[in-house]
């Protein structure tokens, strides 16, 4: 994070979606009215960094249909930059129906819709040097390699790309089964793990990386086991109980999540990447790092959608002053 002369704070690749969410929680096939969400895990990282204050931009594909103009309206105002995303005639954007908290409370099922999208045909050609390396740090989901084989190898090639220029490769392998089983996804994980400088993951993706269940009742072994893999920094997301622990260079931390009503979880694992990777362009101690993630997550569980409760750098601030002026704050 030393270079100076940097267009951009962070740089990601990947699909941005349409989230259609149903107002009430329950089965799908009783849910009748929806509302349209953007969304998609890198465009959520992104915009969340924007609203922190940071110079972002997004590579990817999308088409020319009405609701790729939507998501890429909803990007430009929030201040990310779309000069790297190509729009495609006669493909679409990704679309993802959500059924929440249902059958079990706190958990959603998703209905994709994104075979005929224009991002499942990024193939290496698409993916520009000029926009990585002109990047501080360049920011990869699991979700990306997941989409073709040809999104496989463009990823693989991004984040070498990063390496190449020295720029910092932060990874969250974000695992969705319906996406690819456990079989292909641990292969292509451990590839991008081992070249990350900053690996954000949950106990499941450990999991599925160490090749062994006990992630998340053993944090710090785990933790351990991955830096092993190359990158510096790890972060391991516990869950609203657990809260996040870490490990940067050998040293380990952890902080408690913030007790707050869960409205819809999804989005909060990309809040905790955009309020951590904010806190490391600002050359902030890991704690402090580690409790703008917490912070950022608690306040997207709290609305419907992704991204929209993404706090600016006020909000962050009023939210942990009030947080640590209630009697509950345990700072641990
Ligand atoms: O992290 C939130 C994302 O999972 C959501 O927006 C959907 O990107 C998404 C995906 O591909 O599942």
């Amino acid at each position: 994070l030393s270079k100076t002369a940097s267009e951009y704070d962070v740089v990601a690749m990947g699909e941005p979606l349409v989230q259609f969410s149903p107002l009430e929680s329950g089965p799908l096939s009783q849910a009748g009215i929806f509302d349209k969400h953007a969304a998609g895990a890198e465009s959520n990282v992104l915009i969340g960094l924007s609203r922190l204050g940071h110079k972002t931009a997004l590579i990817s594909k999308v088409g020319t249909d009405e609701l790729s103009r939507f998501v890429l309206t909803t990007l430009r105002g929030e201040g990310v930059d779309t000069r790297w995303v190509k729009q495609v005639a006669g493909k679409n954007v990704g679309v993802y129906i959500a059924q929440r908290n249902y059958p079990v409370p706190g958990k959603n099922d998703v209905i994709y819709f994104r075979g005929e999208s224009a991002a499942g045909t990024i193939s290496v050609a698409d993916v520009p040097d000029g926009a990585i390396k002109r990047s501080k740090v360049f920011h990869l989901s699991g979700i990306t390699p997941a989409l073709s084989v040809s999104c496989r190898r463009a990823s693989l090639h991004a984040s070498r790309l990063a390496k190449k220029h020295g720029v910092m490769f932060s990874f969250d392998p974000n695992y969705r089964r319906k996406l690819w089983s456990v079989a292909s996804a641990r292969p292509a994980f451990r590839s991008l793990a081992g070249l990350a400088d900053l690996l954000f993951l949950d106990a499941t993706e450990a999991s599925i990386i160490l090749g062994s269940a006990r992630a998340g009742r053993r944090p710090e072994a785990a933790l351990r086991a991955l830096s092993e893999l190359g990158p510096e920094t790890v972060v391991l997301k516990l869950g609203a109980e657990g809260g996040l622990a870490a490990l940067k260079k050998g040293k380990y931390f952890h902080v408690p999540s913030f007790k707050v009503p869960v409205v819809d979880v999804i989005g909060a694992g990309d809040a905790v990447v955009s309020g951590f990777i904010a806190g490391l362009l600002r050359n902030e101690d890991v704690r402090v790092c580690l409790r703008w993630a917490a912070a950022s997550s608690a306040l997207v569980v709290m609305r419907r959608g992704d991204f929209e409760n993404l706090p600016t750098r006020h909000d962050l601030q009023n939210f942990l002053a009030a947080m640590e002026a209630s009697s509950d704050f345990d700072p641990r």
